[in-house]
């Protein structure tokens, strides 16, 4: 089997975090980002396209084994946006994979997917008891993602594995994501563990690390292969001092979306 995985959005946050530690587990790299990636690694392939252009995407697809796709906004926008970036991009993906003939395709979901899911409050939330309830546009696009991510596993037979993805940042930097952070390091391990895992067919598993205060279910991405190595909790009583602690009746504690199931993100805060 080939290594070489196509990673979409490569310039960005999550690529950036990717481009330095999928190497390290085996993976040659095809890095695309519609700027040019900085300081590209010895072994690097890299290209300056769009991730919507379709033709360009397939043609960057040829002879890998995956692609990882990341490229889109990375957060609430106007619909126009977010419609041409995250739903038309995710479609290059997954129809560029078919085209070219990759068998299984990563795609960087969102916990705001399903944001408006409450807390419960007995055990951790199982992504199967997390159907969609998109918190923003930019929600419903991770929606659209999982929902083209599932037609491409049933009517073609790629593999497709969707990250619901919680806060995949350096460090927390609020309280909230003292339970939803996602660490570099164990960002790595679980795209290295949906590109390793046998046949997973259509799989949506949480994002996120070990943290203490997590709520969100991990054992759909440890049958993966996932486990994370990380904690936020050790940066619970500088965030606490600093903010308080959490109000678990507070929507942004109390849902899984937080922030963004809020009133700062109506749509009049987001227009062209
Ligand atoms: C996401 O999906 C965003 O990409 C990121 O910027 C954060 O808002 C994150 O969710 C989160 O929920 O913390």
């Amino acid at each position: 089997m080939s290594d070489l995985v196509l990673l979409t959005g490569a310039a960005g946050r999550i690529g950036t975090v990717l481009r330095g530690g999928l190497p390290e587990r085996g993976w040659a790299l095809r890095s695309l980002d519609v700027v040019p990636v900085p300081d590209p690694r010895p072994g690097e392939e890299h290209l300056v396209a769009d991730a919507t252009d379709l033709a360009a995407m397939a043609e960057a697809a040829r002879g890998a084994a995956a692609v990882v796709h990341l490229a889109g906004i990375s957060g609430e926008s106007t619909w126009p946006a977010i419609r041409h970036a995250n739903i038309d991009g995710t479609y290059c993906a997954l129809e560029s994979a078919r085209l070219a003939g990759v068998p299984r395709v990563v795609l960087a979901s969102s916990n705001h997917a399903t944001g408006y899911t409450p807390r419960p409050d007995g055990g951790p939330l199982r992504e199967a008891d997390a159907p969609p309830r998109p918190d923003t546009y930019y929600g419903v696009s991770k929606v659209a993602m999982e929902a083209l991510g599932s037609l491409y596993v049933d009517r073609y037979g790629l593999d497709v594995v969707c990250l619901r993805i919680g806060s995949a940042f350096a460090e927390p930097t609020t309280v909230r994501q003292l339970a939803t952070w996602l660490s570099p390091a164990d960002t790595v391990s679980l795209v290295d563990a949906a590109l390793r895992a046998a046949s997973p067919g259509f799989s949506v598993v949480w994002g996120v690390s070990d943290n203490t205060r997590r709520w969100w279910d991990l054992s759909a991405a440890e049958a993966l292969g996932y486990r994370s190595d990380d904690d936020a909790e050790q940066y619970a009583a500088a965030l606490i001092e600093a903010h308080g602690e959490p109000d678990p009746t507070d929507p942004v504690h109390a849902r899984v979306g937080g922030e963004y199931t809020t009133a700062a993100f109506d749509a009049e805060n987001f227009q062209a």
